[in-house]
């Protein structure tokens, strides 16, 4: 990577989700110059000798062309507080780092919006496209040509085969599989270790080993 996403990284949040970015950051050997979270940090020695400021107004003290943010809330199924939080930031000129941890593996033929987050052990294949503020978590698979929409969380170990095409706001928990060629409209979720045979149109929720649906 290069240019802007080489600058030094403001970390907003420090809870789980947080400190597994920072780890990935600073094996990269990224600077950071802060935390924002306004829970203590102090529990997680991860984020020890970093900064950690309080209110998220505080940014104003780092100058948008100067820093690069990185979004440490994790999303649950139906939360908007991470996307919130981007559209705060962005609307006073910060721009968001695409994280890719040591150990993912992201095609060069695959392409990922601002501020994606691929975690370690992740793989994502030629052709696939990631949108805005995605988290492919810890050992996820995209496979080839999947088309991932802007705030997913597809969550750890979980499976997306070929060609699988996810509206925004989806969530795929963890160890799910979806086969190759369907789609999943806008905020859908996918239950732990569910398989996914059918596509769903949006609103949607498929749980249990047999993936039962109905509308969310
Ligand atoms: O499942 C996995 C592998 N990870 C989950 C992750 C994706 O989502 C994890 O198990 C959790 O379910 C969740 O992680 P997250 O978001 O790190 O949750 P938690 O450990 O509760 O930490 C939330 C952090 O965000 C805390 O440090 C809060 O203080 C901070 N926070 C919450 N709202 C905020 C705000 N920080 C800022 N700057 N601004 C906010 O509005």
């Amino acid at each position: 990577m290069s240019e802007k996403t080489e600058l030094p990284i403001v970390l907003i949040g420090g809870g789980g989700h947080a400190a597994v970015l920072m780890d990935a950051l600073l094996q990269r050997k990224r600077e950071i110059l802060a935390i924002i979270s306004p829970d203590s940090t102090s529990q997680r020695p991860i984020f020890n000798g970093i900064p950690c400021l309080k209110n998220d107004g505080d940014i104003r003290s780092f100058n948008p062309d100067e820093v690069m943010l990185v979004n440490g809330l994790g999303m649950l199924p139906r939360s908007p507080h991470r996307q919130n939080l981007d559209k705060r930031f962005k609307s006073m000129g910060y721009c968001f780092a695409t994280v890719i941890a040591p150990g993912a593996s992201v095609s060069c033929f695959a392409a990922l919006e601002e501020g994606v987050q691929v975690l370690s052990g992740a793989i994502v294949q030629a052709g696939a496209h990631v949108g805005e503020g995605t988290i492919l978590n810890t050992g996820v698979i995209v496979e080839h040509d999947c088309v991932v929409g802007s705030y997913n969380h597809i969550a750890p170990r979980a499976t997306l085969c070929g060609q699988v095409a996810t509206q925004d706001n989806v969530y795929i928990g963890a160890g799910a599989t979806v086969i190759q060629g369907l789609s999943l409209g806008e905020g859908c979720i996918v239950g732990a270790g569910a398989t996914l045979v059918r596509s769903l149109d949006s609103k949607h929720i498929a749980y249990g080993a047999r993936a039962e649906i109905r509308a969310i």
